[in-house]
């Protein structure tokens, strides 16, 4: 067993999430490297050590770069608002450690860009934590996709549905709601969710070339929480998209978090010349398909519990029939990416690759505000 020692910065749902991950993927997976919880970097110490203590990290830091500067660390796990992703996966990268940066991976396309020659010049792993890619039924679909089950593709759906943000009286900034205050996350839903959707339709159905978007901010002053001053929100509350895909098909977008009654509704569907694809977070253990090469009799949509052991990833959980939820698609990632230190590959989504996701939001933010059809570029 080789220890491959984490350097966490930041401790809030991602944190959780990830660290999760750390702990559990060597409980589930054979793996040659065993991730070691070296410490925690926040700039709130007591809140740090209440996080170290109670997830199990060994030390504590308070300065991201004092944490770099550190022997003991091999790999720093970046989750910290969208913001700061450049400066510290740049500095981790120099310092010559790996890093594992949360979604989007930047606050645009130019920043992605330095970042992806940082690493690379660096000869760094990297990877960003797109999780929804190593949901055992969206694996399933790749498959099936790879296979050519579906022929042809015609069509890519997706929608991305919250309703967190309805209330005007929900403040942006500081570290609850910073995912409203566009100094801090870039933009709104389009980084924040459909920047999933992107990734994952990337994923499963290839490039991107053009977009046409329409945006919104439907409450146009919030409280910032760090000022208590009332200031205009500059990032999308809203976000719909439609876009022409490399491979001839059409792809239709949408994000939202004004969808009354959806906490977090993330579904896709792909329609092919001979079957198609369904697939819906709240009940992420499915995936629907239609096979037209079935006989006629029998033909319908079939309704794929995703559990057996011969499905992706299952084999390392229960027995077959008994489900698995959100937090082990982190637990995933982390054994992928453990595995690929084993064959010395990348581990997917590399940085770059995370990078083409950031041109079409970049597109879309682009064809909104211009009100015109925009290449990715
Ligand atoms: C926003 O509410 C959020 O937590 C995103 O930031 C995550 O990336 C998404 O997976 C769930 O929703």
């Amino acid at each position: 067993m080789k220890p491959l020692n984490i350097g966490l910065i930041g401790y809030g749902f991602m944190g959780r999430t990830h660290t999760n991950g750390y702990r559990q993927a060597p409980r589930f997976f054979d793996l040659e490297y065993h991730p070691v919880l070296k410490a925690v970097c926040a700039r709130n110490e007591e809140k740090a050590k209440a996080f170290a203590e109670q997830q199990g990290y060994e030390s504590v830091e308070t300065d991201w770069r004092k944490l770099l500067e550190r022997d003991d660390i091999d790999a720093v796990d970046v989750c910290t608002p969208n913001n700061l992703h450049k400066e510290i996966s740049i500095a981790a990268a120099e310092a010559g450690k790996m890093v594992l940066c949360e979604k989007p991976l930047a606050m645009n396309t130019a920043e992605g860009i330095e970042m992806c020659e940082a690493v690379e010049k660096a000869g760094v792993r990297n990877m960003v934590w797109y999780n929804y890619r190593r949901v055992p039924a969206v694996t399933l679909a790749k498959q099936l996709i790879d296979e050519g089950r579906l022929g042809k593709i015609f069509h890519y759906r997706a929608n991305f549905l919250q309703d967190w943000t309805i209330n005007a009286d929900v403040p942006q900034g500081g570290a609850a709601t910073w995912r409203l205050d566009a100094e801090a996350a870039g933009s709104g839903v389009t980084g924040d969710l459909l920047a999933h959707c992107i990734d994952t339709a990337l994923w499963l159905n290839g490039s991107i070339q053009d977009v046409s978007a329409v945006t919104e901010t439907f409450v146009k002053e919030r409280v910032h929480s760090e000022t208590g001053e009332k200031t205009p929100v500059k990032i999308d509350d809203a976000c719909a998209f439609h876009c022409h895909f490399g491979n001839g098909s059409l792809g239709l977008f949408e994000s939202t978090r004004y969808a009354r009654g959806h906490k977090a509704l993330y579904t896709l569907e792909i329609n092919g010349e001979n079957g198609s694809l369904r697939w819906d977070l709240h009940d992420l253990h499915r995936l629907e398909f239609f096979d037209h090469n079935d006989d006629s009799i029998v033909r319908g949509w079939r309704s794929i519990h995703v559990s057996d052991g011969d499905q992706p990833y299952m084999a390392n959980w229960w027995v077959p029939g008994l489900q698995i939820g959100y937090e082990h698609t982190f637990v995933h990632q982390v054994a992928d990416f453990l595995k690929s230190l084993e064959s010395d590959q990348p581990a997917a989504p590399t940085f770059r690759d995370a990078l083409e996701t950031q041109r079409v939001c970049d597109a879309v933010l682009d064809s909104a505000a211009t009100r015109s059809w925009k290449d990715v570029k």
